[in-house]
């Protein structure tokens, strides 16, 4: 396989103005008639005659014609992903008649089938194995649809748009037709036919047009989907509120399928979903559940404007939709609920995952340059960094420049697809803001790294604060350019109060730095006494930073920084100075520290009653095996986990009392209802319940048992579950066992069983993940299933890290089997694996020669490319 680059982007030769398409489901084919109304582009330099269209081996051509006169054998070429028409006129209709497979699609990308229904995944490149197309971003096309199908079995037949036509043929089938009257590149192409439900509402946009919502399921899920329309109306109104964008058709449909590669896709107009991102009741779905599917039914549905009205030029800017989409739902989520809880997460999130990418071998640019298979290419990097990228122009623009720069791009783009630059471009015009050094973090991989260092002068009442930054370098970029770095910063007084400064002649208690070179002092006046610096305030940009902060100026920004980020953030690092040190003691063999500094802190919290019970979780949750790893040089898995269970045991006794009736002043006996106040109580009740369950207090298992039994709401259930296999209680098998009794009919509940129990720590752990993947609850076609147990694994240390390699070497397997049957989610999987050389060398040798073992395989481009690349 070889690779394709940004640098080679031209013109396609060829424009499709109108697609019109028929599909005749069958049981066992499809039938898909395609006429592609096209024209040679002028703007293309390429005169040659041919005329070459994208489309994978697996489809059978039928016939092919150019204005009604079939072509015939010589005229045209088929290779494995193209048909090559010899000669093409400047403009024409060309008919294509492909036979294709659904129910042996087991890649699930084109049309395939999900339980009994026909769906699609064609974002990226799945438009291409339903029939031949310039299967481009930058192809846009008005599409009609019609689908003929038998009534009974398929009672529902969806495509983008509104209905237009309905009748029936002459051997009793239903046609029915579809007409998407705004032009959209293929990847946004959708259709859905099955004997499904559906939930009808409307939702009045702000001009007054009454658009039909309809959220389509499976008929046994139809009471699961009240809570997803109700954030699909609330994504609505505030798209129009914070964007002014409206809903621009008269229908917008979502459609819940159980076999789906990722979360969910924006078709226009006919969202699909993955039916774990969208299905919810009180009793199958957590808290935790209820807030991504409410972030991800805002995210598709944003996508409407920030993707489809705009969309890429090509898939180098991946990013000009998703990372400007999920910075959009961030906020969303962030105005729906808690400010700082949703920064916290997503923070988290992206420290944990999107740094640990940036420091692999798959390292990329938020824009790449290159790729081999652009699904590998749905990164955190694009996805999460990107969406940094965009917070970062929101904070040096600000709220009123930053819309006024979405108003313009949005105006100036609409109906086009655009690149980065584009987005970039109008931001700066709209603000005047000079935006051209600052566009390095598109081209520029890898996490900048700042040093702060500062000096206060008691006589001059100022402080200087020196900044130096530092890019280390990731594959194929050497040496690093500096970048432009907004940082946000507030200066706090020993007593615990926010300091005023001057700073560039303005005087107040936060400041906006813009850090540009590689070194840079910033000096603030006015500074009435000795202050500690609460620097880069909401994590003002996606970097690690180091700051010589002793234990006490933690503890204070901890207590009384204003910054809601920071108090939490100053916690973690006082955490993780603590687990790092425990980490070496392990390593060395000496004795653990048996005192942490961090009890005091949580102490307060736990007793501090005025404090918001969403901080006071977030912030006992201790650093995760995952973020530890990520900070470590070399990775020793088991040092990481001693040290996390032993400081865990350590506070969980000095603060068993105060855990103990924190838990049980947070007992809620209201009805179950996902609302940021009972989130934020039961997120406190649980970490407490952790915490005393590892206590040495054995009455707090009764409570643990008590909530496991009788709780009303799967957060509950789930939190003690979870407790009870984390902390290795004696019940937890009977626990598991109990649990799956009573779920065995809710496959979504049944995931949650499966990971948790893959996830046990447990030196002969392996045979029960391999029970797990032979039990009848598995399904190897379910992409969450197969998620469930091998991300669950994972998480063992004991199981995955188990020193004689077992771990590894069944992951290289399940890679192997996927790699034919589902590339994309077997290069997904590969990921543990491809950190390799961060771990000590007795365990990264045996990740090593897993991948080779599978390089040896007769590959998929998707796993080629992360093998092949993990392995230079
Ligand atoms: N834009 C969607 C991406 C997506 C996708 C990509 C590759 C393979 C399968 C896929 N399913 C959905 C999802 C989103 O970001 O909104
Ligand atoms: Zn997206």
């Amino acid at each position: 396989p070889s690779a394709i680059y940004l640098k080679d982007y031209t013109v396609p030769d060829f424009l499709i103005d109108k697609t019109e398409l028929t599909f005749e489901l069958e049981e066992a084919n499809v039938l898909v008639t395609s006429r592609l109304h096209m024209r040679r582009n002028a703007l293309s330099s390429d005169k040659v005659a041919s005329l070459v269209l994208d489309g994978g081996d697996e489809m059978k051509l039928i016939g092919v014609a150019i204005d009604n006169v079939s072509l015939s054998a010589d005229e045209y070429q088929i290779t494995n992903q193209s048909l090559e028409i010899f000669s093409a006129p400047n403009e024409f209709v060309l008919t294509c008649e492909t036979l294709v497979e659904p129910q042996n699609n087991t890649r699930l990308e084109g049309l395939y089938r999900s339980s009994s229904m026909f769906c699609t995944q064609c974002e990226a490149e799945g438009f291409r194995h339903i029939t031949y197309y310039l299967d481009r971003p930058d192809v846009m096309s008005v599409f009609t649809t019609t689908i003929i199908g038998d009534e009974e079995k398929y009672p529902v037949m969806l495509s983008n748009g509104n209905e237009v036509e309905r009748g029936k043929t002459e051997d009793g089938k239903t046609v029915v037709t579809w007409h998407d009257p705004f032009k959209k590149p293929a990847y946004l192409f959708a259709l859905v036919a099955g004997n499904l439900a559906v939930q009808d509402d409307v939702f009045k946009t702000k001009s007054g047009r009454v658009v039909t919502l309809r959220i389509f399921t499976e008929h046994h899920n139809l009471e699961k989907v009240d809570y997803a329309m109700g954030a699909l109306k609330r994504s609505m109104k505030w798209d129009e509120d914070v964007y002014g964008r409206e809903y621009d058709l008269d229908i917008f449909m979502v459609v819940a399928v159980d076999d789906f590669n990722m979360g969910a896709m924006e078709n226009k107009g006919l969202n699909i979903f993955n039916s774990s991102c969208l299905l919810a009741s009180p009793e199958t779905t957590t808290d935790d559940a209820y807030l991504r599917i409410e972030a991800i039914v805002a995210h598709e549905y944003f996508h409407n404007w920030s993707g489809n009205r705009v969309t890429c030029r090509d898939w180098f800017q991946l990013s000009l939709k998703e990372g400007f989409t999920v910075f959009r739902d961030q906020t969303f989520s962030s105005d729906m609920h808690s400010e700082t809880v949703k920064r916290v997460e997503d923070v988290s999130f992206l420290r944990t995952a999107q740094f640990a990418e940036d420091a692999g071998p798959m390292a990329h640019p938020v824009r790449p340059e290159s790729f081999i298979e652009i699904s590998n290419f749905y990164t955190l990097t694009v996805y999460e960094k990107g969406s940094e990228i965009v917070r970062m122009i929101y904070t040096l623009l600000g709220e009123q420049a930053f819309r006024k720069g979405s108003d313009l791009y949005f105006d100036r783009h609409d109906g086009q697809a655009v690149t980065c630059d584009d987005f970039v471009a109008a931001m700066e015009d709209a603000s005047g803001v000079d935006l051209s050094q600052f566009k390095r973090w598109y081209s520029q991989a890898g996490t900048p790294e700042l040093l702060f260092e500062s000096k206060y002068s008691v006589t001059d009442k100022t402080l200087k604060l020196v900044v130096k930054q530092t890019t280390p370098p990731t594959p194929g970029q050497e040496s690093k350019l500096p970048l432009h770095i907004p940082i946000k910063l507030g200066l706090i007084s020993k007593d615990g109060n926010e300091l005023e400064s001057t700073y560039s002649g303005e005087t107040a208690q936060e400041h906006v730095l813009h850090l540009k070179s590689e070194e840079a002092t910033f000096e603030f006046s006015g500074v009435d006494s000795e202050p500690v610096p609460s620097i880069l305030r909401g994590f003002s940009a996606p970097v690690k930073y180091e700051y010589a902060y002793s234990t006490e100026e933690l503890l204070l920004l901890m207590s009384s920084d204003s910054d809601g980020f920071n108090r939490w953030n100053a916690a973690q690092q006082l955490a993780v100075r603590e687990l790092k040190s425990l980490i070496h003691q392990i390593k060395n063999g000496e004795p653990l520290a048996d005192q942490s500094d961090l009890v005091k802190g949580f102490k307060s919290l736990l007793l501090n009653e005025e404090l918001d019970p969403a901080m006071v979780a977030l912030i006992l949750e201790l650093p995760s095996q995952a973020y530890l790893s990520e900070l470590e040089k070399e990775i020793d898995p088991h040092a990481i986990h001693s040290a996390l269970t032993h400081l865990t045991k350590v506070i969980a006794n000095a603060l068993k009392e105060e855990f103990s009736a924190t838990y049980m002043n947070n007992v809620e006996s209201t009805v179950y209802e996902p609302n940021a106040i009972q989130i934020a109580k039961r997120a406190l009740k649980n970490i407490a319940l952790h915490y005393w369950v590892e206590s040495d207090d054995v009455t707090a298992l009764e409570s643990l048992n008590e909530q496991f039994s009788n709780s009303d709401n799967m957060t509950d259930q789930y939190a003690a579950l979870s407790i009870a296999v984390e902390a290795g209680v004696e019940k937890a098998d009977v626990m598991l066992a109990t649990f799956y009794d009573q779920w065995l009919h809710e496959s979504l509940v049944v995931n949650k069983w499966l990971t948790l129990s893959a996830s046990q720590e447990n030196v002969d752990g392996l045979k029960r993940v391999e029970e797990l993947m032979s039990h009848p609850a598995f399904d190897i076609k379910n992409p969450n299933k197969v998620r469930a147990v091998l991300g669950g694994m994972g998480r063992s240390v004991q199981v995955f890290h188990k020193e004689d390699g077992s771990g590894y070497r069944y992951l290289a397997d399940q890679i192997i089997y996927l790699n034919k049957r589902n590339p994309q989610l077997a290069s997904r999987i590969c990921t543990p694996l491809t950190r390799w050389k961060k771990y000590k060398s007795s365990l990264g040798d045996l990740m090593k020669l897993e991948l080779e073992r599978i390089q040896k395989e007769d590959l998929s481009k998707d796993v080629y490319e992360v093998i092949t690349k993990s392995l230079n």
